[in-house]
């Protein structure tokens, strides 16, 4: 049994922090109800759904999985790059602590959840604007002695490592090659994007079960469907506006180890 964790959305949702996307007018109630679909989406690929209510006075918090890394058998409360975002916390690990002991990440380290990409016993990490060397080391010190391996990548040109490269199934990776080398990912069978679809590799694994996926990448979605997943789409076109996509609105976690 999967469980995710969300949280809704912001009223303050167009002051989000934004990096590599231009500012655009929001529609925060369409937001609103893309969001209510998307979770339904999650319900709809068999998670139990923890919906958090929402802290209106931190635009970016309806991106929870930038808050905590859940592993098996620990939560990691992570110190999000942008110092905006580091009270979105808290309440995240409230929540976490019922189900896993809960470490956090410590200055000067810092990490987005949402740089963290775990397959199996990989956890690959984005070496990015958000996420320091010492976050890293910290997360591998926290991840090695459960017998993950702990492997940074840098990114380039894009927010996170996840809006580069996620999980379509636990064999195969779905990737923008603009904006990450492949070699890291050898072991993977590689989906690539549609090259017409720039933000397009950002796909929410719910186990075996599926992915939930943006109806916004018609090409690369039929990719994805070629090699034999079943794909949810929803529409996040506001949420894609304060540069989210389908991971970073949830924490998505076996209820038990
Ligand atoms: C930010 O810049 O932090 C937010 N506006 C977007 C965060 C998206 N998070 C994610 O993809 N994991």
């Amino acid at each position: 049994m999967l469980t995710a964790i969300t949280r809704d959305v912001s009223a303050s949702l167009a002051q989000c922090q934004l990096s590599f996307v231009d500012r655009a007018p929001i529609d925060v109630a369409r937001a609103h109800a893309q969001h209510e679909a998307y979770r339904d989406a999650l319900a709809a690929l068999g998670c139990e759904v923890i919906a958090l209510p929402a802290q209106d006075a931190m635009p970016d918090a309806v991106f929870v999985e930038d808050t905590a890394i859940v592993l098996d058998e620990v939560a990691i409360l992570t110190r999000p790059g942008a110092p905006s975002r580091r009270g979105e916390g808290e309440t995240v690990a409230a929540a976490l602590a019922g189900y896993r002991t809960v470490r956090a990440i410590e200055a000067p380290g810092t990490i987005d959840g949402g740089d963290v990409l775990r397959v199996g016993r990989e956890i690959f990490v984005g070496r990015s604007a958000r996420t320091n060397e010492d976050g890293i080391a910290q997360l591998a010190a926290i991840a090695q002695p459960f017998g993950y391996r702990v492997t940074a990548v840098p990114t380039r040109d894009c927010l996170h490592l996840k809006s580069a490269v996620t999980a379509v199934s636990h064999d195969t990776l779905l990737i923008q090659p603009r904006w990450i080398d492949r070699e890291p990912f050898a072991d993977f069978k590689l989906i690539e994007v549609d090259p017409e679809e720039e933000h397009a590799a950002n796909a929410l694994r719910i186990g075996d079960a599926g992915i939930v996926y943006p109806s916004s990448f018609p090409r690369t979605r039929e990719r994805i469907e070629q090699a034999g997943v079943r794909v949810v789409p929803v529409d996040l076109s506001e949420l894609q506006k304060a540069e989210g996509a389908t991971t970073c609105c949830s924490i998505v976690f076996r209820r038990s180890a």
